[in-house]
């Protein structure tokens, strides 16, 4: 209950920040945009993972508020690199299953673009595959965010229960494989069939195709030999402070 009690206040605490973790082209090396990581750091529990907070922030409802306090820093942060002349094509924002059920998503995520004056097609959504499946209204919600010009992405995907003919419905742009299906996917077959056969599914429906956790160049050149040129992973970056982002990735021609 304790730990409820410090959720609540750590906005207000300054105790809540972003990282940012790379997306890259894997041919070029290009980066190709950011997905915003959020942390806690708290004086008592140190540094809390979002693991463990996240569904407690859903529990009680914090949710709705850290939610949209992250996609306001991140689209604000986007604004500032372009600002010092530093270009990140695309931000990706986790959204929440709970940001869904209080209704007017696609209204919160206009205002947040409309006050940071981020372009709508540089950001993206991701959403799990749970999220869809188990959230009523979710094609509405889904085709409102459309409307509001944003990129949806499914996160981890291959690990729900997606329908194949619900997918072809949604205005989705982009599938992420699980690094579950990464982690071993020059070593188990079935692991190497599934990231397979989710790249072919993304071609066949026009999606482009992300891969997650990618730890090795064995990896990404298993990947990119299937027809997968995008991935995100320790083996580019672990998730980073926009500072070390932009020192790292914002100079480079
Ligand atoms: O680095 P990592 O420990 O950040 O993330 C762990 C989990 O927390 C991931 O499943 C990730 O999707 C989730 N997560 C990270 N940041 C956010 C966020 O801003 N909002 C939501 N809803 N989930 C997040
Ligand atoms: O669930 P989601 O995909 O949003 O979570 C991203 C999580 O994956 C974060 O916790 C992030 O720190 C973690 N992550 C990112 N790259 C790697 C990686 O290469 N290996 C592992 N094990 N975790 C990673
Ligand atoms: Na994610
Ligand atoms: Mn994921």
């Amino acid at each position: 209950l304790r730990i409820e009690t410090m959720l609540r206040r750590s906005i207000e605490k300054g105790e809540i920040f972003l990282h940012y973790q790379p997306q890259v082209e894997i041919d070029s090396g290009r980066l190709i945009g950011v997905e915003a990581l959020v942390r806690w750091q708290n004086p008592e529990l140190g540094l809390v993972p979002p693991a463990r907070f996240i569904p407690l922030a859903e529990d009680t409802g914090f949710i709705s508020q850290l939610g949209e306090w992250v996609l306001e820093q991140a689209c604000t942060q986007m604004v500032r690199w372009q600002e010092a002349g530093f270009v990140v094509p695309k931000l990706a924002v986790n959204l929440s299953v709970r940001q869904f059920e209080r209704g007017s998503i696609a209204a919160m995520v206009a205002g947040v673009l409309h006050e940071s004056g981020l372009e709508p097609a540089r950001l993206q959504l991701e959403v799990t595959e749970s999220v869809i499946m188990n959230t009523g209204d979710a094609l509405q919600f889904i085709n409102d965010l459309h409307e509001v010009g944003v990129g949806l992405a499914i996160d981890d995907f291959g690990t729900g229960y997606s329908s194949l003919a619900y997918l072809k419905q949604l205005p989705v742009q982009t599938l992420k494989i699980d690094r579950s299906f990464i982690k071993d996917i020059s070593t188990d077959a079935n692991d190497e069939a599934i990231a397979v056969a989710i790249i072919q599914l993304g071609k066949s429906l026009n999606l482009s195709v992300i891969a997650e956790g990618v730890e090795t160049a064995e990896q990404a050149a298993f990947l990119l030999r299937h027809g997968c040129n995008r991935a995100q992973g320790y083996y580019y970056s672990k998730p980073a402070s926009a500072q070390e982002l932009l020192a790292r990735w914002g100079r480079r021609d």
